[in-house]
């Protein structure tokens, strides 16, 4: 049965649809050279036998030597005599990149895959198996590729007790209570699904982590995955709470510029890298939300960072200190918190310390503008953050990929240097030579069948290794390859898949917060509407919510006259923001408190717009359950029954979104629904 356990590495028989394709990828393929090794080595080989016989019908025999047409060969000058042979100018690929060419050998038509070393192989072989899976032709193949950022990495929100902060695909997939004895196979079919998309490093464990964590016994735990993730050219990483030193090291103080504290951690990183040598470092979440941190010592964030730093240079790890900092009770805008306390910092981190900010200055939002930090702090690698689980985009249940969201903030134009200074290019290093670059997603992952909770959301997984490996690449290239390998090379289904998943994000904005408005989500689980706050507001979340609705009007004043958030950007954009004229209307609210009967750029006044967008937004989710419906018979029964019942549900709890919203904001508007869209009689 079709369940999505396969994720994207479905390997459907090619034949069945295109009989003439399928016989010109064996001609391409009717021997495999491979060499076996090594841990990595062994990997390539089995992923590419058995990918090519899941598509083929059977794997080429291996050989040694190209004696017949059509050899596939894969390795490394040091694996392959015959690659060595070859020459080719893998120079500048690095460790990770790879060739796929078409060549000829000792007079044979052959295809090679070629890289420095075994895991750029590795990658190599996963994008000629995606070749096949999405149907391209491989006759005359001539492809360069390397990654664009170093560190591509998963940060799981897991907890020892198996419960996942904000996950909505059942419980963590770590097996905390069996390993290390026991390695669930499931653990390679999680590195073989992040290796094929570029994923190159893991954080297990929860940012609001637990000290537990770094006890002897889950450190041996820890270790046990990472013998299984190494051979995938995957790096475990874990969440360290601050205040270790205290809770189980028998300290008295966590202080960063202690002296016994910072013992404490030198030799605990000496423990966990003789445990895990490879070992990639930490993440670290410190005062924020209640955390402990250096704070707590009047150190700052630097000082926190510093510490860790020192312990694991030695040992070549890297720390990563997340700039998602606020606290409940500063009254002021939450939106100014982190670049008021980094941008000052710049500067004062060691240089084995990224700092990982999220996309946005508020939480995840459907929509936010570009993290004011990036392109602000020049003299600190800053890796980007984004949230693959989906939050505050109505968890697993709604359909919204997300490609279109990560691309655009990648593309966000910081204007800090010239114009055309994206986000990208401060997150892949080449604006301000940053030596350490990444980018880091919230997995989404769990124990469901599924993997994601849905079928929709793996794609969300996949969109995100693929911009982390080139944050210039295209959400609708990217939709259309899962498409292809997930569901069907049938364009009949690959169009409209296509279709309604790069809309879809764009509604989830319309029926959640449109035109700029952000965290009207129910407090706590950030699921259904609650603009209205149950319990009272809180102190950051400033006057009534951050809508701040009154009959006057409705929005957030960020600009010079308000919380004066928009002077946190370059000059240029801030004067962009601080217009209502010039701020683009997907931002409108989030920069403007604006009276109900603003004219907008449709010409409706801003209370029929909000209308029209929350309405907007149900008609794309019916739009959606009505394509859906068309590809009966083309998909799977079992999958797409699935989808089916989420779009109902999504359906239902859009309109829900907008109904509830239109009314509560109607409280304050006094207006009328515009023509057509009241609610029926
Ligand atoms: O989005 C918020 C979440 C918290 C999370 C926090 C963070 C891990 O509601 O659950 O804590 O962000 O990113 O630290």
């Amino acid at each position: 049965a079709e369940d999505g356990y396969e994720l994207w590495l479905r390997y459907q028989p090619v034949a069945a649809a295109k009989p003439e394709r399928a016989k010109d990828y064996r001609v391409h393929a009717t021997v495999l050279i491979a060499s076996d090794r090594t841990p990595t080595q062994v990997a390539t080989l089995t992923e590419l036998q058995r990918g090519l016989e899941g598509l083929l019908g059977s794997a080429p025999a291996l050989a040694d030597a190209a004696t017949v047409d059509g050899a596939l060969i894969v390795g490394t000058p040091s694996s392959s005599p015959l690659i060595e042979r070859l020459r080719l100018k893998t120079a500048g690929l690095g460790r990770e990149g790879y060739l796929i060419r078409s060549v000829v050998v000792d007079g044979h038509a052959a295809t090679v895959i070629a890289a420095n070393e075994d895991i750029g192989a590795l990658y190599g072989a996963f994008h000629y198996l995606r070749l096949l899976q999405t149907q391209q032709p491989v006759g005359a193949l001539d492809i360069r590729e390397a990654p664009r950022t170093q560190l591509r990495m998963l940060d799981h929100w897991d907890n020892l007790d198996r419960h996942v902060e904000r996950g909505y695909a059942g419980q963590s997939i770590w097996d905390w209570h069996k390993l290390p004895d026991y390695i669930d196979p499931r653990y390679t079919d999680y590195a073989r699904a992040n290796a094929s998309i570029g994923i190159n490093a893991t954080v297990l464990n929860n940012v609001n982590a637990s000290a537990q964590q770094l006890t002897p016994m889950v450190i041996a735990k820890a270790a046990a995955l990472a013998g299984v993730f190494r051979p995938y050219g995957i790096r475990v990483f874990l969440s360290a709470r601050f205040s270790a030193p205290v809770e189980i090291g028998g300290l008295k103080t966590a202080d960063p510029l202690d002296p016994q504290v910072r013992q404490w951690w030198k030799a605990k990183v000496d423990e966990i890298y003789a445990a895990i040598p490879d070992f990639g470092g930490f993440l670290v979440k410190a005062n924020s939300e209640g955390q402990p941190g250096p704070q707590d010592y009047g150190r700052t964030h630097a000082d926190g960072a510093n510490l860790l730093a020192d312990a694991v240079k030695p040992h070549g790890g890297t720390v990563i200190w997340r700039a998602f900092v606020y606290s409940h009770e500063t009254p002021d805008d939450r939106a100014k918190q982190a670049y008021s306390e980094f941008v000052p910092l710049d500067g004062k981190f060691r240089d084995n310390v990224m700092v990982q900010v999220k996309n946005g200055a508020i939480d995840f939002q459907p929509r936010e503008p570009f993290h004011p930090l990036f392109g602000a702090m020049p003299k600190t690698p800053l890796m980007m953050e984004f949230q693959i689980t989906k939050e505050y985009l109505g968890f697993a249940t709604h359909l919204a990929y997300l490609g279109p969201l990560f691309e655009e903030t990648l593309r966000a134009d910081t204007k800090v240097q010239a114009d055309g200074t994206t986000v990208a290019e401060v997150v892949d290093g080449s604006l301000h030579g940053y030596k350490l670059t990444g980018m880091a997603g919230v997995a989404n992952i769990g124990s469901d069948r599924n993997w994601s909770g849905s079928h929709f959301d793996q794609a969300n997984w996949y969109a995100f290794g693929r911009l982390a490996w080139n944050p210039e690449s295209s959400s609708r290239d990217i939709a259309e390859e899962w498409a292809r390998m997930t569901f069907s090379n049938d364009a009949g289904v690959v169009q409209p898949v296509v279709s309604m998943m790069m809309g879809s994000r764009e509604a989830v904005v319309d029926y959640m917060t449109p035109l700029g408005l952000h965290h009207l989500m129910g407090r706590g689980h950030h699921y259904g509407p609650g603009p209205w706050v149950e319990g009272g507001p809180r102190a950051d979340w400033t006057a009534v919510y951050y809508h701040r609705a009154t009959q006057d009007g409705i929005g957030f004043d960020r600009t010079t006259r308000g919380s004066d958030a928009v002077s946190q950007y370059a000059k240029p954009v801030a004067a962009q923001f601080n217009d209502p004229q010039r701020t683009p209307e997907e931002f409108l609210l989030w920069f403007h408190h604006l009276p109900w009967d603003y004219t907008t750029t449709s010409g409706r006044p801003l209370w029929d717009e909000l209308v029209v967008h929350y309405t907007q937004g149900v008609d794309y989710v019916r739009g959606m359950r009505t394509t859906w419906a068309g590809l009966a018979g083309r998909i799977d029964p079992e999958r797409h029954a699935q989808v089916a019942a989420f779009l109902a549900i999504q359906e239902k709890e859009a309109q829900w979104w907008r109904d509830a919203s239109i009314a509560y904001f109607q409280t304050f508007s006094q207006r009328p629904l515009p023509a057509g869209y009241a609610p029926p009689a």
